[in-house]
C-alpha cells in the first residue's frame, strides 16, 4: 500500500513524478492551483493541454501533459464539480481522484501530489473535500508508493492532518 500524507506548501514545488492539477472542462488554464501550475510549468504545459485535449475535458475525468518546468515530470489534469455552481454530485469529486490515481498509475509514476480538489473557487465544503480526497486515496488500488495531499494554508493543512491521522 502507497503511504498517504498529508503537506503543507505550494504544489509545483513538491518533488515528486506527478502532481495533480484542479483544472476546468476547457483545459486551457485558469487561476487557483491551475494558474500556479501553469506559471510554474511554463508554456509547455499549455502548449500540450492544447495538443492533447483539443476538447478539453469531462468533469470527473482526468489526462496527463508535460509538466513542463516543474520539478514534476507530469501534470495529471483532472476536472472538479463545481459546487458553486450547483454541480453536487460526489461521485463526479470521487472520480477524480480515481481517475487521476489511474493515469498516474498508466504512466508508471510512483509519487503523487494531489491539491483539495473543487475546494477552492469551485467552493466544495472544506471538511466534506478533505474526506473525498482522504477516503478515496486511501482505498483506491494503485502502483504508487507515495500519495501526498497538498494543503495550502496552515488552517486547511491543521485539518487535513486531523483527518489523515484518524485514517
Ligand atoms: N499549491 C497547493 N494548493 C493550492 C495552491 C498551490 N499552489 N493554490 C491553491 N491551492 P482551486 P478548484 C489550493 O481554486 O476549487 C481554477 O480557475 C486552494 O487553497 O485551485 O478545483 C481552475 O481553472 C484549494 O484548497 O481549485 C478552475 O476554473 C485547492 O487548492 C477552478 O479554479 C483547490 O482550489 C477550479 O477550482
Amino acid at each position: 500500500m502507497a503511504t498517504l500524507s498529508a503537506v503543507q506548501g505550494d504544489i509545483t514545488e513538491q518533488q515528486v513524478d506527478a502532481v495533480v492539477n484542479a483544472a476546468n472542462s476547457r483545459m486551457r488554464g485558469g487561476g487557483g492551483v491551475d494558474g500556479a501550475i501553469h506559471r510554474a510549468g511554463g508554456p509547455a504545459v499549455l502548449a500540450d493541454c492544447i495538443a492533447r485535449f483539443p476538447h478539453g475535458l469531462a468533469t470527473g475525468d482526468a489526462g496527463w501533459t508535460t509538466g513542463g518546468d516543474l520539478p514534476a515530470q507530469w501534470v495529471v489534469h483532472t476536472v472538479g464539480p463545481n459546487f458553486a455552481a450547483g454541480e453536487r454530485d460526489r461521485a463526479l469529486l470521487v472520480s477524480c481522484y480515481r481517475r487521476s490515481l489511474e493515469v498516474a498509475d498508466e504512466l508508471g509514476a510512483r509519487s503523487i501530489a494531489f491539491p483539495l480538489i473543487s475546494a477552492g473557487i469551485y467552493g466544495w465544503p472544506l471538511d466534506d473535500a478533505i474526506d473525498a480526497a482522504i477516503d478515496t486515496l486511501a482505498r483506491t488500488v494503485s502502483g504508487l508508493d507515495d500519495i501526498r495531499v497538498i494543503a495550502f494554508s496552515a488552517s486547511t493543512f491543521a485539518r487535513l492532518h486531523d483527518r489523515v491521522a484518524a485514517g
